[in-house]
């Protein structure tokens, strides 16, 4: 079946394209290049191994398609994702509602695997294809003032069965602070592995943002707003105590709920050894500097 997405790369290619992505570190690196945000974390990406696409696939969060961790893979299959607009608004020069071919064409899909860890302390290993949100910012031109990039999930309540129970006030809600969204950690994604993006996954566009919790990472995003306020995001409207803006991987501050210190990956069998969790998701190094001189457990 021809579809409109197409990938360059297929499975076979993640390797190889990790060892480009190590090559281009050390070219920035004899360049003289220091900064942190040019060089991709090649050596933390080094030792992934990527979950199966059977995992990634099966075992999700998308509480529009309901709150079980299967739900999403059985009742995904609703939504219809062609045609797709993203509207883009607030403080940018060019504002308008951009269609996902738009928004794709021109753009040079780049497969990243990255650690990727949900708040519930389990953790998947995904090779996402995508491109840097940054760029698409770049492109409609972020007016100065902006401070903040809100983000909305669609809704449609017809087709996402979960949005007909009010577990959540929908639209979901997410957003980033203008520094974080231009990283070049902070991925757009619309494929996984060699395929489009699986509905359960967020189909057809969605954010990764490696270094936070899995519940930034909003799927299915129908709104890109630049701000100059900091906007609400759904779980911290949920639980203000449990959930906060930032939303950093933190093994040094738990959950009220439980702990954060160790994660359970998924696919290592129910009986595997839990591993210690790293600071920034094993992203320390690229993007502590974003948040220098602030108290953690008070930006939680
Ligand atoms: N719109 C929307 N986005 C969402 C969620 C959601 O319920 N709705 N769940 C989040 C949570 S809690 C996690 S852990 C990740 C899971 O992504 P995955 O299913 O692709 O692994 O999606 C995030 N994005
Ligand atoms: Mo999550």
């Amino acid at each position: 079946m021809a579809h409109r997405w197409t990938n360059t790369l297929t499975h076979a290619d993640v390797t190889p394209r990790v060892a480009f992505l190590n090559r281009r570190q050390v070219m920035a690196g004899l360049a003289g290049v220091g900064l942190a945000g040019l060089a991709r974390p090649a050596a933390a990406q080094e030792a992934l191994e990527p979950n199966t696409w059977e995992e990634i696939t099966s075992y999700n969060n998308y509480y529009e398609f309901g709150t079980g961790k299967g739900d999403p893979a059985e009742n995904a299959h609703r939504l219809t994702t062609d045609p797709w607009t993203v509207k883009i608004d607030g403080m940018v020069d060019k504002p308008g509602d951009y269609g996902f071919d738009d928004i794709l064409k021109g753009q040079a899909l780049e497969q990243r695997i990255y650690r990727f860890r949900c708040v519930e302390a389990w953790s998947m290993v995904v090779p996402w294809v995508g491109f840097e949100l940054g760029d698409l910012l770049k492109r409609v031109g972020v007016q100065s003032g902006a401070k903040y990039v809100a983000f909305e999930t669609l809704v449609r309540p017809s087709e996402m069965i979960g949005q007909k129970r009010n577990v959540l006030d929908w639209p979901y809600r997410e957003g980033l602070t203008l520094n974080e969204a231009m990283h070049p950690l902070t991925l757009m994604s619309t494929g996984i592995y060699d395929e489009p993006l699986p509905n359960q996954n967020g189909a057809p566009i969605r954010l990764v943002v490696p270094w936070k919790y899995g519940f930034k990472s909003i799927k299915s995003i129908v709104r890109i707003t630049l701000t100059d306020k900091q906007p609400p995001i759904s779980w911290e409207l949920a639980n203000p105590r449990e959930y906060g803006f930032f939303s950093n991987v933190n093994p040094n501050v738990d959950h009220p709920r439980w702990s954060q210190a160790t994660e359970r990956k998924i696919g290592g069998g129910l009986f595997a050894k839990r591993v210690p969790t790293a600071m920034f998701n094993g992203y320390e190094k690229e993007v502590a500097s974003l948040y220098k001189g602030m108290d953690l457990t008070k930006n939680f």
